[in-house]
């Protein structure tokens, strides 16, 4: 799941869809669209209706889709028994694999499973929980993946407070002397991308609000997302991880 080599030394910022925004009843044709666009990552939902009240997509279709392409992916689970659905997603092929920490009893363990799995381990945070919830398992994350909506549903409103996390998230993690990516997710818009990439963001999870935005088509809303982008990491090459840029 390396980033693509490019020319410049601008960071490169990962595109990831999120599967269950997509049209599932021509999932193959959405996907095709989306690797013509230059997408090679794909995010996948997978909640139990328990940890939140929702059950959109399942294994068989990440199974089914996995020989399909070649596009790394990464899955967030949104449930109550983790380390099912760690050896499951596993064992069918996946890249990475964020868990949330409000939901997993023993995080410490859970990581260490799926970094067991050869697969790079990720926490997540509901858009509530505070940052020091990472702090006794940095040496275990692969990535963070900062919630910017109630996980559960797409098409929500950002949580205002989750923008000023993302910088804070970045803040906390450089205090800490680590550098990991951090993935943002819920209502990844065209407008609020450049706040976010500016803020910190790393892999952007796509949905309803950008890539599968129906006034466009799939390659030209991957470009909008694109130029959202170049906005943001001017703003960060100018100005840095600044508070003041995204609150
Ligand atoms: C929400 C889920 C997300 C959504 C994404 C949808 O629980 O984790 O990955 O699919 O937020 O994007 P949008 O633009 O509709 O918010
Ligand atoms: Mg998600």
């Amino acid at each position: 799941m390396s980033a693509p080599t490019t020319a410049s030394s601008e960071p490169y910022i990962h595109i990831a869809p999120s599967v269950m925004c997509a049209d599932l009843c021509n999932l193959e044709t959405d996907i095709r669209e989306l690797e013509a666009a230059g997408i090679n990552m794909l995010h996948f939902d997978l909640m139990d209706a328990h940890f939140v009240p929702n059950m959109p997509i399942g294994l068989a279709l990440i199974e089914q889709l996995r020989p399909k392409t070649d596009a790394a992916f990464d899955v967030h689970l949104m449930v109550e028994n983790n380390d099912f659905f760690v050896d499951a997603v596993a064992e069918i092929g996946v890249q990475q694999i964020a868990v949330h920490v409000e939901s997993a009893t023993h995080l410490d363990r859970t990581l260490s499973l799926i970094q067991a799995h050869g697969i790079k381990a990720g926490a997540a945070l509901n858009p509530a929980t505070p940052l020091s919830a990472l702090d006794y398992v940095l040496d275990r994350l692969d990535f963070v993946l900062v919630m910017t909506v109630n996980p559960g549903f797409a098409g929500q409103k950002v949580v205002p407070a989750t923008l000023r996390k993302i910088a804070e998230c970045r803040a906390f993690l450089h205090e800490h002397a680590v550098d990991l990516p951090i993935e943002v997710d819920g209502n990844v818009s065209f407008e609020n991308i450049p706040k976010m990439v500016s803020a910190g963001a790393d892999i952007l999870v796509a949905g309803t609000s950008s890539v599968f935005q129906k006034s466009g088509s799939r390659l030209e809303n991957v470009q909008r997302i694109q130029q959202a982008i170049t906005l943001g990491l001017t703003k960060r090459k100018n100005d840095g991880y600044q508070l003041s840029d995204v609150v």
